[in-house]
């Protein structure tokens, strides 16, 4: 996936107004879009075609899809139905569970981000020490999306040594979870950032400074 200015925006807003507000201030920076819970449950899957309609961005759907096969691939069918180009599902359920996802992924000629380590400190209490079990697993799968912490990155450097060069990693935490940008970018193909943009007073120049600063 190419991702301009290796920056995708993390849509956790909570109406279709703010982000079509938004998304109208860093549209020239940004050409992909992560659209979570949040913005689901508050506008439904249509602001999907929405957002994708008023300002051709891609469209990744952080569903963190964790549920048995049958369950992931009715949830993945119905994400891809509704435009997404790429959905994340979680490692730790299994590999019969992401295949389900994989496999709804391979039916709509989309994407499959998979995810190793989160990037919160909980995730040091369960996940960390099977994270890189997940990420061996999702190169036997062949996955070649893969989710790491910006804010971790001896984590992230472990995880990017698993999947290999070829690889494409995205990197939430930079910004508000305390994550260096530049200093991510030498381990993972493209950032993730959410509150440090649609928070600031001023999101347009807010992506423009984060912009420079991968530099
Ligand atoms: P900010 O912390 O506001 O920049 O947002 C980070 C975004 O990345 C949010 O949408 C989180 O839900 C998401 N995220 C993490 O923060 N940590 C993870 O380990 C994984 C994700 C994710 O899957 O995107």
């Amino acid at each position: 996936m190419e991702i301009k200015n290796d920056l995708i925006l993390a849509l956790d807003v909570m109406s279709e107004s703010e982000a079509v507000k938004i998304c109208s201030d860093v549209k020239d920076y940004i050409d992909t879009i992560k659209i979570g819970y949040p913005l689901a449950l508050a506008e439904g899957l249509e602001i999907i075609k929405t957002l994708k309609d008023q300002f051709g961005f891609k469209v990744i759907c952080d569903f963190k899809v964790a549920d048995i096969d049958a369950t992931n691939s009715k949830i993945c069918d119905e994400t891809f139905k509704a435009g997404a180009d790429a959905i994340i599902c979680h490692g730790f359920v299994g590999s019969d569970s992401v295949q389900a996802c994989l496999d709804m992924a391979d039916k709509h000629e989309k994407e499959l981000f998979l995810l190793t380590e989160m990037s919160h400190p909980g995730a040091k209490m369960f996940l960390q020490e099977n994270a890189d079990a997940i990420a061996k697993m999702g190169v036997d799968m062949k996955i070649t999306n893969f989710v790491a912490p910006a804010t971790r990155l001896d984590r992230l450097s472990d995880i990017r040594d698993i999947v290999g060069e070829d690889a494409f990693i995205i990197s939430p935490g930079v910004g508000k979870q305390g994550g260096d940008g530049k200093k991510t970018l030498q381990y993972s193909n493209a950032i993730i950032v959410g509150r440090s943009i649609y928070e600031s007073e001023n999101p347009k120049q807010s992506c423009e400074d984060l912009i420079k600063s991968l530099k």
